[in-house]
């Protein structure tokens, strides 16, 4: 059962999306995507410099040696988000710009950028929330053990974020530790994977990519306690998931039950969300694997299985599944031709995915107590700048806006979702899509640098001004 919240609606709208008082807007980015200055102040290269200045990598032979030039360019980024109105920013740290070898030596020059910036959004009273690991991984690791494929790049991975919040753990107070394990591993290593994201090394069976994300989810393990023992004052740490939501085609018992059965074996969620959440591989998961299942040893699941403060929830999309009369009582349903979609192949448009969400994290995975955070919501469209120099992304508002409603619903019902970080503060290195792809609310005209405000952002700002859905 869960307890309704008094909502107060707006008195001229009764029905107007009012969001609770303390809920925090934000707005998010990664280093990768936004910094450029790749070889700045002793910088050493990452898998996606490397991934990226690899022909046929990355489209149009994009890289993200410039990208937004954020890291010369961070004040005036920060000044626009006060404009915005954002509370509360989502970034990420580089790791090469931290150990550049990976391991080892701490480069002060590139913790000091992060002080920096850091010190900046407090100026602006912008609460900083940190993510650790946005997939830029030394490359040095991937020649040194091939990454991810070594057991040994968690032990690495913690030593990294102890040296990170020794030093920053003064000023930043909200981490995250890895974004998107499916990601950076599955789509990295995985087998059949076209076009595959960083590093582009295909291993051999399906069973080594799930090796990979297992070794992946014992960096958050091992991350997750090196936060707590390094903190120098109480801080919160979240997962950061992109977990595959199943939607059920109609709103009824039948189709929700089928949704639920079918959350375990859908994208990677029962050997991701399930062992960093309830402390074991979803058991659907393990029959449907079998000898490609992961080697698990003794006590990882115990280190992966951490307490966290939040989850980091990234929404863009979702499955829709319906109740059917086979062995597993459900069946996935594809999109049909013409389905409404944003610009990205898969940005269909299925704004319950953030309500349902939500709910398999309560009701499915049996996590009501653990408060989410949408840490990524948002998509691509076609921008284009006007006659009088504007964006009016009118297609960017609607999805936006009927997302912010479904994420209301699952509030108004109870549901603990604490905040929302609006994928992205500005258009950016859209990685093998490179910048052929913009998501941002900020228009960046890359010749020249220049930001443009896109219509999106005032309605954003509307938004986190009137603390309701405009
Ligand atoms: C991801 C990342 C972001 C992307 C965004 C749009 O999900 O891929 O977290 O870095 O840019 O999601 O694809």
């Amino acid at each position: 059962m869960k307890i309704i919240l008094p909502l107060i609606p707006h008195p001229c709208f009764p029905d107007s999306y009012q969001f609770p008082e303390d809920f925090w807007w934000g707005t998010a980015t990664s280093s990768y995507q936004i910094e450029g200055a790749i070889t700045e102040e002793d910088r050493q290269p990452s898998v996606w410099d490397t991934f990226s200045a690899t022909p046929g990598r990355v489209r149009g032979g994009n890289t993200g040696a410039v990208a937004c030039d954020h890291y010369h360019r961070y004040e005036l980024d920060v000044q626009l988000m006060a404009q915005l109105g954002v509370k509360h920013y989502r970034f990420s740290i580089a790791w090469p710009r931290i150990m550049p070898e990976g391991r080892g030596t701490v480069n002060e020059a590139g913790v000091d950028f992060y002080k920096r910036l850091v010190d900046c959004l407090h100026e602006y009273g912008i609460t900083p929330h940190a993510t650790l690991f946005h997939w830029d991984s030394p490359q040095a690791l991937a020649d040194l053990y091939g990454s991810w494929q070594s057991r040994q790049m968690a032990v690495d991975y913690a030593d990294y974020v102890t040296a990170v919040v020794r030093r920053l753990g003064d000023r930043i107070t909200h981490w995250m530790t890895l974004n998107e394990i499916p990601c950076f591993t599955h789509m990295g290593y995985g087998v059949n994977c076209d076009p595959p994201h960083a590093p582009g090394t295909q291993v051999d069976s399906l069973k080594e990519v799930w090796q990979t994300s297992h070794h992946a989810l014992l960096a958050h393990g091992l991350g997750t306690q090196a936060i707590r023992a390094a903190s120098p004052v109480p801080c919160t740490v979240s997962l950061v998931d992109n977990f595959a939501v199943t939607v059920p085609l109609i709103e009824s018992p039948d189709h929700i039950e089928a949704a639920k059965k079918a959350f375990h074996t859908c994208g990677q969620n029962g050997g991701i969300i399930f062992p960093a959440l309830t402390g074991a591989y979803s058991p659907l998961l393990l029959a449907e694997l079998g000898e490609n299942a992961p080697d698990i040893q003794e006590g990882d699941l115990e280190t992966i299985h951490q307490p966290l403060d939040f989850l980091g929830f990234n929404i863009y999309s979702g499955t829709y599944v319906r109740a059917a009369d086979n062995k597993l009582g459900y069946e996935f349903l594809d999109f049909p031709p013409g389905y409404p979609r944003m610009h990205m192949p898969w940005l269909d448009i299925v704004p319950d995915c953030v309500y349902w969400g939500i709910h398999h994290i309560s009701e499915t995975l049996g996590r009501p107590d653990l408060p989410l955070l949408i840490t990524e919501n948002g998509c691509a469209a076609q921008d284009q700048v006007n006659a009088n120099g504007e964006v009016i992304d009118t297609d960017r508002i609607f999805y936006l806006r009927h997302h912010l409603r479904a994420a209301h619903r699952a509030i108004a019902q109870g549901y603990p979702l604490k905040g929302y970080f609006l994928w992205s503060f500005m258009d950016n290195f859209e990685w093998s899509w490179g910048y052929d792809r913009r998501f941002g609310i900020t228009y960046v005209d890359y010749p020249t640098q220049q930001r443009i405000p896109k219509a999106s952002f005032d309605w954003y700002r509307e938004c986190i001004r009137n603390n309701r859905v405009m």
